[in-house]
């Protein structure tokens, strides 16, 4: 028995250094991104208790080629504003890995894009789609335009031209772009009007989030805010708890927020907080979703308006101050790195119970360990978030069939996706010895899928 707990404790210290000389390679050949480096960090330290288990990964150099994305695409995006000036934005599509299907994720239309975005997004969107159980690889894309205060005009001419080079990558088995920051329906309109043109074909497949007069998927606008309350509903069961009557603070007013709120509230919760990049809105007695629903979704207003129709509500500058409303439930869905160390120690001293991440790596590496040092349940990104994609592929099986299925059907494929995700990732932090690590559980669950598949498939 002490051999074998010696020979266990070689093997992790192996595995240790092989992970640290990976992230050190990674630190060494992008010294610039700096949000590549902390996605990368946070998923290999979890894999440690894996590569000691099955040392072939780290024969078959699975990390090293993990971390290197198959192809990285920059572009030039020109477009022509509305008063007849050129402008030029930079384009990116960074194709992850392939090894169980098609580069698959989102587009994200934010001054702040650039390559380290784009590759943790990239990096996370493997390990997430492989969670789904759904055949699709990982891949991210982006520019740095800003689509605040263009017109419909400029925002058509930007994305034509941001897909006639785009085109040129992508493809129904090849890379199936979709949403993100900035890049709702509309975007997702015009970019398949212009990949059309340019084919020459009706590829329905080749991009999700589509209306559904024209092949999207009912249920794929909601699928992530629901995917995302779906989840930690679940991880609440486990301590007996559930969202009826919590108490709940929203970050982020767009499609990942607004669906959000709105499953929460028909679990039964009282959403009280959600917000802007500007500020937040607060009101005790719950907010009236529909009215944010129409500042957000119908008119492209700013979160501060809900006050013109509900004076009795609070408005505050500052949106990183959310997290300072007391609740039972906190679930960061805006951006990256909004939920940090000081933020999380706020919201465990007004005794909040769980986080639920909705976004992509909300919470920063030190926010995670007060969480984890306080015992609040803590629904990971790339675990709680997967359900919008998941109804991606969903849609991707519905083009190919040439059929689509009710909002029923596909909300109930949806639920039972998120049960199995929560389940997997329980069972896999289970086994690998850190029972209750849904951070752990996750990043194992969705790696070993895609280790294997690249075992299988050689260099
Ligand atoms: P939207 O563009 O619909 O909404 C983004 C929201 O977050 C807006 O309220 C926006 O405020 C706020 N926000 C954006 N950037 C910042 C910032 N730098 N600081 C503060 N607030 C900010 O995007 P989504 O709802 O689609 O995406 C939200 C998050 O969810 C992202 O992390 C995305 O990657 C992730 N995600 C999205 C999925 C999807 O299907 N759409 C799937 C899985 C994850 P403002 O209007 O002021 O900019
Ligand atoms: O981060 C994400 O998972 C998304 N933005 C959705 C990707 C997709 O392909 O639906």
């Amino acid at each position: 028995m002490a051999i074998q707990e010696k020979i266990k404790t070689t093997e992790t210290q192996v595995a240790e250094k092989y992970v640290e000389k990976v992230l050190e390679k990674i630190k060494q050949r992008s010294p610039h991104e700096p949000e590549f480096h902390q996605a990368a960090e946070e998923a290999l330290h979890s894999l440690v208790p894996v590569l000691a288990k099955k040392t072939e990964y780290m024969e078959h150099g699975i990390l090293e080629r993990l971390v290197e994305p198959e192809r990285v695409i920059s572009f030039q995006v020109p477009w022509t504003d509305d008063h007849g000036k050129v402008q030029v934005n930079r384009g990116f599509r960074v194709q992850f890995n392939s090894a169980i299907g098609p580069y698959k994720g989102g587009i994200r239309f934010h001054p702040s894009v650039n390559s380290s975005i784009v590759k943790f997004l990239g990096f996370e969107q493997i390990f997430k789609n492989s969670l789904t159980g759904q055949p699709i690889g990982g891949g991210k894309g982006g520019s740095d335009f800003d689509p605040k205060g263009k017109s419909d005009q400029e925002i058509m001419r930007f994305v034509q031209s941001f897909m006639t080079e785009l085109s040129k990558h992508i493809g129904p088995d090849i890379d199936v772009p979709a949403g993100d920051i900035g890049v709702g329906p509309r975007e997702i309109g015009y970019m398949f009007g212009q990949y059309k043109k340019l084919r020459g074909a009706y590829e329905a497949g080749v991009l999700t989030g589509k209306g559904p007069g024209y092949g999207g998927s009912l249920a794929r606008t909601e699928a992530t805010g629901y995917g995302t309350v779906y989840f930690v509903e679940e991880m609440l069961k486990t301590k007996a708890l559930s969202f009826a009557r919590k108490t709940v603070v929203v970050s982020g007013s767009g499609n990942v927020s607004i669906f959000a709120m709105e499953k929460a509230i028909q679990l039964g919760a009282k959403v009280v907080a959600c917000s802007d990049s500007d500020g937040y809105i607060y009101d005790e007695n719950g907010l009236n979703l529909e009215t944010v629903k129409r500042l957000k979704i119908d008119r492209n207003e700013r979160i501060k308006q809900y006050m013109d129709e509900h004076p009795n509500a609070y408005y505050f500058d500052n949106c990183h101050n959310i997290w300072s409303i007391p609740c039972d439930i906190a679930l960061p869905c805006a951006t990256q790195n909004e939920l940090d160390a000081k933020a999380a120690a706020v919201l465990v001293s007004n005794g909040v119970a769980a986080v639920g991440e909705g976004a992509n790596m909300p919470s920063t590496l030190d926010a995670i360990e007060v969480f984890r040092n306080n015992d609040v349940l803590f629904a990971p990104a790339k675990a709680a978030n997967a359900g919008g994609v998941a109804v991606s592929a969903l849609e991707m099986a519905q083009n190919s069939a040439r059929l689509s299925w009710s909002f029923e059907e596909v909300d109930a494929r949806l639920y039972e996706i998120m049960v199995n995700i929560h389940e997997n990732s329980v069972k896999a932090a289970e086994d690998f010895g850190h029972p209750g690590n849904l951070v752990i559980g996750a990043n194992i669950a969705g790696f070993i899928r895609v280790a294997d598949a690249m075992v299988m498939q050689g260099v």
